[in-house]
């Protein structure tokens, strides 16, 4: 009897830690993998093949279904034509909203593009930057709605 209510207790202790620890965990990869550049706040930087790319957005904080000033500056070997930003948010087709990029001297480029409101409410929106004939990085950021 006393071991079967041992057995009892510690089925009981498990169950509630699986219970409390992982929604925890799921929140923390959640908001680990949500975003990877705080446009708020300054520019962000990855690298592509030696390549040191710059990331900013303009005005900020980052509104939606506003005019938004998009610059990428490239450290390192220039691609051959400018590089483009597409606009796009996780797992959703949001369809076609390319944002094309003027060079603007020293390795910058500039260009304006609005980010659209999403219908789901979600705020999580992926730049895909692409360096024609390097490659493409992605920064992931959060914006205002
Ligand atoms: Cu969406």
């Amino acid at each position: 009897m006393l071991h079967w209510l041992k057995s009892l207790c510690i089925w009981i202790l498990l169950y509630s830690l699986t219970m409390f620890i992982v929604p925890l965990q799921a929140a923390e990869i959640g908001r680990s993998a949500a975003t990877n550049c705080d446009v708020h706040h300054g520019s962000c930087i990855q690298t592509l093949s030696n390549i040191q790319v710059t990331f900013e957005i303009n005005p900020k904080p980052v509104k939606a279904m506003m005019e938004l000033n998009f610059k990428i500056t490239l450290k390192g070997k220039q691609p051959e034509a400018s590089p483009y930003i597409d606009l796009g948010m996780p797992g959703m087709e949001m369809g076609p909203n390319r944002v094309s990029l003027q060079p603007m001297g020293k390795g910058t480029y500039q260009g304006t593009g609005i980010i659209v409101r999403c219908p789901s409410g979600k705020k999580i929106w992926i730049a895909k930057i692409t360096l024609p004939d390097i490659g493409k990085v992605e920064f992931i950021f959060d914006v205002i709605y």
